[in-house]
């Protein structure tokens, strides 16, 4: 099940596995093997500062095995990482899921359609360069599933938009395009939008709970972590994803311009530097540029320039932080 390209990567007596689950710090592992609990060596741990430099569902790692303890030695590099930035204030980016083929931003078409909520997501994925579909769901819910498909087009022309039903089945062999041995797709989406019901029927069989980690906390209560990544019987690995608050845009600037090329393209051609598109007369971006698109734009762009600031910010206070303990000690070992 893991790719000839992975455990090609990994010398034995060293075992390569992919992360399906983890709860802070316990994983489980899939190997040609079976399937293992695993932990991360203590010399990885303690060299690791970057919450995204941790393995999480979607890697595939080095492991070794000492009379059947596995212990995880190194994330094998992703070929890409979805990952969010809380808004808790934290500067550290929080990873979602790793080596994705194809991810699936998903939407319902009930009340709960939200374009905006859409572009966040959408803008993210391109950010990190994670290729995106979306994946419309509950579209029995509606009569004309068609305008939400029209107005997720107005917004991005050439991405694919699946129309999909878990009720009657609508959609699921244009998902199937998406689907193959060593293949990897993720749902990320509000919570409620359907994701584990969709990833259920795309199963062959209903086995969400299958391989969860039961585990017993310090204080003796059973803690259930959920199985995230799943296999299709012709070898598609398919990712569910916790719902997601609020996520900042910090990293998203790329996405921006990514997403919204045309008007990057066009704002090239302003005839003023520094032109913010807004009150300018003869600015190209407004002359060629629909009004509802361009206010998505400059919103976005605004806010992921606003986050980014805000993030540089924090991260040079940390990094001031850090030399100011780091000369202290310094200091203290010269006395
Ligand atoms: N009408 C309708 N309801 C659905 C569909 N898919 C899921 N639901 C319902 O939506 C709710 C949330 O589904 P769930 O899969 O748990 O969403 P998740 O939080 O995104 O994983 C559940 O009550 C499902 O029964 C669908 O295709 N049509
Ligand atoms: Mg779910
Ligand atoms: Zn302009």
């Amino acid at each position: 099940m893991i790719p000839h390209a992975f455990t090609a990567l990994v010398v034995a007596p060293k075992v390569c596995g992919r992360i399906v689950a983890n709860d802070r710090s316990l994983y489980i592992v899939e190997t040609e093997y079976g399937e293992h609990h695993a932990q991360i060596v203590g010399a990885f741990r303690y060299q690791t500062q970057d919450p995204r430099d941790f393995p999480v569902v979607g890697d595939y790692v080095s492991l070794s095995n000492n009379d059947g303890t596995f212990m995880i030695e190194s994330v094998i590099p992703r070929t890409n990482l979805f990952a969010r930035r809380a808004k808790d204030g934290s500067h550290f980016l929080q990873p979602i899921a790793a080596n994705i083929d194809t991810l699936f931003v998903t939407v319902a078409v009930n009340r709960d359609f939200n374009i905006r909520r859409l572009e966040r997501y959408v803008v993210s994925a391109a950010a990190f360069d994670v290729p995106f579909a979306i994946a419309l769901t509950k579209v029995d819910l509606v009569e004309e599933p068609d305008s939400f498909i029209d107005s997720i087009k107005e917004f991005l022309n050439d991405v694919p938009v699946i129309a999909l039903s878990s009720l009657d089945g609508r959609g699921f062999n244009e998902l199937l395009r998406f689907c193959g041995p060593e293949r990897t797709i993720a749902f990320v989406g509000s919570s409620g939008v359907g994701k584990s019901t969709l990833i259920n029927s795309l199963l062959d069989k209903p086995v969400m709970e299958v391989g969860d980690i039961r585990e017993q906390d310090g204080r003796g209560r059973h803690t259930t972590t959920r199985r995230l990544l799943l296999h299709r019987l012709d070898g598609t690995a398919i990712i569910d994803t916790p719902g997601m608050r609020e996520f900042s845009l910090a990293e998203a600037n790329e996405g921006v311009s990514e997403v919204f090329k045309e008007i990057t393209a066009i704002a090239q051609e302003c005839k003023y530097k520094d032109c913010k598109h807004d009150a300018e007369p003869g600015c190209a971006v407004r002359d060629s540029v629909d009004d509802s698109r361009l206010a998505s734009w400059r919103k976005l762009e605004r806010e992921a320039a606003f986050e980014a600031r805000k993030t540089d910010r924090r991260a040079a206070v940390a990094e001031k932080e850090r030399w100011k303990a780091i000369h202290k000690a310094n200091r203290r070992r010269q006395h």
